[in-house]
């Protein structure tokens, strides 16, 4: 358990010894009563014994216990939208200890702005049924812009869970072109209609005519409900399948398929399609072609598996 807690603040010098010498005392063939007991072994220093002694004395670690809180609390700093485990470890040497502290931080980035600053709503879970009505609003708004356009909501809705994280929109167009700047339209529109509150948006070049796609990552307020993170992504038609499964996911799934496309097939997977590697190395050269799917079964397909339905996706 100790050590655990010193991965979290990063010591793993002494995450390391104290996981050797924890599993050596476990393993003894009697319980330890008295320091003497342990005292010669080897790698139990003066401090070990000291701690020892302490807990035979009164049951409990001072030390143990403080490490706890700490942990906690840096846990709590990373669970800010935007907030690594290494960032809020960094946060917590320079004193921030609860997220009321970021407040006034000037030194963050926008999307961790957000996260401080909608920490409550955004940590709630999103019920099914409020996905399904903000999918058809969505959907409702890109069709008196892009006529057409298919709009389906993704990730842990689209794999049939509960209640969500997040909603995850992802958009094409049937016709090839209409998805070009469709983005940057829909998020000024729900910005005016003041659907979309707050936001950053990442246009990548799906505008011109290249596969990477046009992603928008904010925070929504819909039917007087909490206010809500939602990520929308567009993508060309061609690539819709690829991005289909990767934005359904689950993240593990994701690693897993990709895994097996390359040691496999020496394929490489991403959510921009199905690509021959030069060997099945991990950092060699990928074709720029995809191989063609039109749909997640055909991907399945192209590599050797069953194909599971999205609520099969939960790994
Ligand atoms: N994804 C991934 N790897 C990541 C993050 C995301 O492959 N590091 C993919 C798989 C996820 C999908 O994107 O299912 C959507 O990401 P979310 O973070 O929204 O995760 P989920 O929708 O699965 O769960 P949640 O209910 O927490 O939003
Ligand atoms: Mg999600
Ligand atoms: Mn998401």
């Amino acid at each position: 358990m100790w050590h655990l807690y010193e991965d979290v603040l990063g010591d793993q010098w002494r995450s390391l010894i104290y996981r050797k010498t924890v599993n050596k005392l476990r393993s003894l063939p009697y319980k330890v009563t008295s320091v003497e007991q342990i005292r010669e072994m080897y790698g139990v220093g003066k401090s070990l014994v000291k701690m020892v002694k302490e807990i035979l004395g009164t049951g409990q670690l001072q030390k143990l216990d403080n490490l706890k809180a700490q942990v906690g609390e840096i846990q709590v700093l990373g669970s800010v939208w935007g907030i690594g485990a290494i960032q809020a470890r960094e946060l917590y040497k320079k004193g921030f200890r609860t997220v009321k502290d970021l407040e006034n931080y000037s030194s963050l980035t926008s999307m961790q702005r957000m996260g401080v600053k909608y920490y409550d709503d955004i940590n709630l879970r999103i019920p099914r049924d409020e996905v399904v009505d903000t999918e058809k609003f969505v959907r409702g708004v890109v069709e008196t812009l892009a006529p057409g356009a298919w709009v389906n909501a993704a990730g842990s809705y689209r794999r049939g869970k509960p209640t969500c994280g997040d909603v995850d929109i992802l958009i094409t167009h049937p016709d090839g072109s209409s998805h070009q700047d469709l983005l940057a339209r829909l998020v000024q529109e729900l910005r005016r209609i003041e659907f979309i509150v707050d936001g950053l948006r990442v246009d990548a070049n799906a505008r011109k005519g290249g596969t990477q796609p046009d992603m928008f990552m904010g925070i929504f307020h819909f039917q007087c409900k909490a206010y809500r993170r939602i990520d929308i992504k567009v993508y060309p038609r061609h690539v819709y399948a690829f991005a289909l499964l990767a934005f359904t996911g689950n993240d593990v799934l994701n690693r897993k398929i990709r895994f097996l496309a390359r040691v496999k097939f020496g394929y490489k997977l991403s959510d921009q399609g199905l690509f021959i590697r030069e060997s099945k190395k991990k950092d060699s050269k990928a074709s720029t072609e995809s191989i063609p799917c039109e749909t997640e079964r055909e991907i399945f397909e192209k590599l050797g598996l069953d194909y599971p339905e999205p609520h099969d996706r939960n790994w």
